[in-house]
């Protein structure tokens, strides 16, 4: 029997014991949340500056998507495939209405959606474009995070991403980042290339913006060779850079488009590829598919989770507050002991600091964040994002830099 309520360390000790160590955990014990706030289980609350890796753009239990996944969950919740239901056309035709697209493919999480982008992008090479046999390649880039699969840590460059999980699939080039000369020349030298997968802005890596101009040229480069577009912006859609998408900064339209967590505003796994009917339709029925994708409350919480972020403006909430927040906090790393710089579009951004003398200290200043009531989370050792809720004020989130200041040089 598990006693009623557990204690903060009693609940941690049972994850360090009964789960899997594939994570780092900072010690918040959490319990609630609502919009940027989280509370742990002593009652203490914070700021919310990860947003579930910007799943939750919307804020936490937003009431309006909560209403719609209880009320679906109360009346039908699994049909799989083999039928149809009523909530997926209807969610079919707002999201590609949504996005620009002519048919959407349904997914779960983030990986399976990328999956399902490159099986899609060989298929249309071997139908559509004609390339020979199990001979298609794909471009992707140094850097890159597009989730945990076997396939998709083939191509990482990260070893603790697929060290000791080969053998790996082959049919991947990688070229660097921010370097639209490396895609030409592969383009140059490669008959096969099928496709271009790209984050918008590098998440993993480090909130890596690349140059004004590189996803475009980039598409320009596929469109010259017949090779189709794809945008990972899993992490980077749906609001989070002060666009609707990232690639709406530079005009680029993807042929191949992949979202996943702010797509449910974090309530529920809800992936999606999008694309236009003369890729879409090389996949015939049995070819592909999920027991769970496009189910009704995936269905419902998806389109209310959107219409969120269009009825609350997220975006245009995102770009204003973004700005505050780098102006700001660039200030202030021009005269902070600790803070390089800071870097990032809309509400998406990281903080590098300085670690040449002392490794862990971002993580020590996570660690002091929240003790101070803020959650946020290093990456790569020497570098804090900070991304919350973009429903998030001006006067929460100047309180909210305030205190990250205070913080970082104490
Ligand atoms: C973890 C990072 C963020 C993603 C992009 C696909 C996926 C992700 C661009 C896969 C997932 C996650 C997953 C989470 C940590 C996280 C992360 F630090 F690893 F890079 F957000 F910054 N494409 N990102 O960012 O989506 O299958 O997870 O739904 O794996 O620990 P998923």
């Amino acid at each position: 029997m598990i006693p009623q309520k557990l204690s903060a360390s009693e609940l941690m000790e049972l994850e360090n014991r009964y789960g899997a160590h594939n994570y780092h955990s900072l010690p918040a014990v959490l319990e609630s949340g609502r919009g940027v706030f989280l509370t742990d289980v002593d009652g203490k609350r914070y700021y919310d500056f990860l947003s579930s890796y910007s799943a939750v753009n919307q804020g936490h239990c937003h009431p309006k998507i909560i209403k719609t996944m209880v009320e679906q969950a109360q009346k039908l919740t699994l049909t799989s495939r083999a039928f149809y239901n009523d909530k997926l056309g209807v969610y079919e035709k707002f999201v590609t209405e949504y996005f620009g697209y002519d048919k959407v493919l349904p997914m779960n999480t983030g990986a399976e959606a990328v999956e399902t982008a490159l099986k899609l992008c060989r298929k249309w090479a071997y139908e559509v474009k004609g390339i020979a046999r199990n001979e298609a390649k794909i471009v992707v880039c140094e850097g890159n995070f597009h989730g945990r699969t076997t396939t998709i840590v083939s191509f990482s460059i990260d070893p603790d991403a697929y060290n000791n999980y080969g053998p790996f699939t082959p049919g991947f080039i990688v070229i660097p980042y921010n370097d639209s000369a490396a895609l030409e020349k592969a383009f140059a030298e490669n008959e096969n290339i099928a496709g271009f997968l790209v984050e918008p802005i590098q998440g993993e890596a480090g909130v890596y913006v690349p140059d004004d101009g590189y996803l475009k040229r980039c598409y320009e480069l596929c469109r010259q060779h017949n090779a189709l577009f794809i945008a990972d912006e899993v992490q980077t859609g749906i609001a989070r850079t002060g666009r609707l998408l990232a690639c709406d900064y530079e005009d680029v339209h993807p042929d191949i488009l992949i979202l996943g967590k702010a797509l449910s505003g974090g309530v529920y796994p809800v992936s999606a590829v999008l694309s236009r009917n003369e890729v879409m339709d090389c996949v015939k029925p049995g070819q592909h598919g999920s027991t769970f994708g496009g189910n009704p409350v995936a269905a419902a919480v998806a389109v209310s989770a959107l219409e969120v972020v269009r009825d609350e403006k997220l975006a245009d909430n995102a770009f204003r507050l973004g700005q505050i927040f780098r102006n700001r906090l660039g200030e202030f790393c021009k005269t902070s002991k600790t803070a390089s710089f800071v870097r990032g579009k809309g509400l998406l951004n990281a903080v590098v600091i300085n670690n040449s003398e002392q490794k862990d200290l971002a993580w020590e200043v996570c660690l002091k964040l929240a003790e101070n009531g803020l959650l946020a989370k290093p990456t790569h050792t020497n570098i804090i994002r900070f991304a919350p809720p973009l429903v998030i004020t001006e006067a929460q989130l100047n309180e909210c830099i305030d205190l990250i200041i205070r913080i970082i040089d104490n």
